[in-house]
């Protein structure tokens, strides 16, 4: 079976505003798109032709456009994930390509205007040449969707297998419900400052008309003020806020303001109790270490902290929610009396903890 040809954008493609000639291109000659970067900054969440899992597309040819050095380490454990591919790397900077492994040919140009010369390129093209090309990529843009959407049944059914905790409401069932309610709703803006929820959604937007709007840059805190800055700017479509308690607690304060304005807004808080992609990246690499060999994972632990306390003080009412059973209709209610009484309102979602089987919260330092 051929192999696919893969469009790889890295977080250049975000500041050149070249997202959208990237979904475009990638259509037109049926390439896949993945993301360099974990949140989608670079390339649509939803877009048809998304690959979450790199090692499995085993493309032969990736244009890598916008990856920069800052996502190197990530970019490098990717090329070896391509052993038959030829990389070409696009960008803005000759730094761009440094210490970049495997790199057929390096191309220094700006990451849109790349794309637009690209799509004039295959404009100019006619007469017979030019329709043999458009039927080849007519016939590889169908075989990428399929392969895109196995793709994405094959992670749901990959969830499934996941026993429900008790006292706890798994990851991807909040992710489901979250979207079952939106589009109930009519379809929503979610904004996600969350990491529990994407890593299960393998980062990819679900079919529907809610829009998810992920976090713009790395600092925590964001999402508390990014869906308040929605509702705004779309006052008739219904806002769920999704935001990591980790991040919650980095903009809490936006708590008040939602209260005080009035702003209807949802917030969903995934509660893991801890930083989970820190968790995440300490069992990566130091499950081998010490604090693999003691199980003992020390700063990554929330606890102790009553969300829905800290949002009424603020004006903002709430509730736990810690079982399967009760999410949808929460979320459906929930949703309804934000939108019909006009004020924000606060689910506090608790999912398994942020700590690996068996592993312990190390002790803390305390100063007496
Ligand atoms: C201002 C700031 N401080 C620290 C970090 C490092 N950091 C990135 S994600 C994260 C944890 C996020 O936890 P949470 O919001 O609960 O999401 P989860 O990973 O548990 O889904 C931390 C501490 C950061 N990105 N920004």
């Amino acid at each position: 079976m051929a192999r696919p040809r893969l469009l790889w954008g890295g977080d250049g493609m975000g500041k050149a505003a070249a997202a959208p000639l990237l979904d475009a291109f990638a259509a037109r000659v049926g390439a896949r798109v993945a993301d360099g970067d974990q949140f989608n900054r670079a390339v649509q969440p939803n877009h048809p032709l998304h690959g979450k899992d790199l090692a499995a597309l085993d493309p032969d040819f990736v244009l890598a456009i916008g990856v920069r050095q800052h996502s190197f380490s990530r970019a490098q454990a990717a090329y070896r994930k391509f052993p038959h591919a030829r990389v070409v790397a696009v960008g803005p900077d000759v730094e761009n390509f440094t210490n970049m492994e495997g790199l057929s040919a390096a191309v220094v140009a700006d990451e849109a205007r790349m794309l637009e010369r690209l799509e004039a390129w295959l404009d100019a093209g006619s007469g017979a040449a030019g329709a043999a090309t458009a039927t080849a990529f007519a016939e590889r843009r169908e075989r990428a969707l399929q392969a895109a959407e196995e793709e994405r049944s094959r992670r749901h059914a990959t969830r499934q297998t996941e026993p429900a905790p008790d006292g706890a409401v798994r990851a991807w069932v909040l992710a489901d419900e979250i979207h079952k309610a939106a589009e109930a709703a009519g379809g929503a803006h979610v904004t996600m400052e969350n990491f529990a929820l994407w890593a299960w959604m393998g980062g990819i937007q679900p079919p529907g008309r809610s829009e998810y709007i992920p976090q713009a840059g790395g600092s925590e805190g964001y999402g508390m003020g990014a869906a308040l800055g929605v509702k705004l700017a779309a006052p008739d479509v219904p806002v769920i806020g999704v935001v990591g308690d980790g991040s919650v607690l980095y903009a809490d304060t936006a708590f008040w303001t939602a209260a005080h304005h009035r702003v209807p807004v949802l917030y969903v808080v995934p509660n893991n109790c801890g930083y989970g992609v820190v968790a995440g990246s300490f069992v990566r690499v130091a499950s081998e270490g010490a604090m693999g060999a003691a199980g003992e994972w020390p700063g990554v632990v929330l606890d102790g902290i009553d969300l829905v306390g800290v949002a009424r003080a603020y004006g903002v009412e709430g509730r736990d929610i810690r079982s399967e059973a009760e999410l949808p209709d929460a979320l459906r209610a929930g949703l309804e009396m934000v939108q019909r009484e006009r004020r924000p309102y606060l689910l506090n979602v608790h999912l398994p903890s942020v700590l690996p089987e068996g592993g312990r919260q190390a002790a803390p330092f305390q100063l007496a």
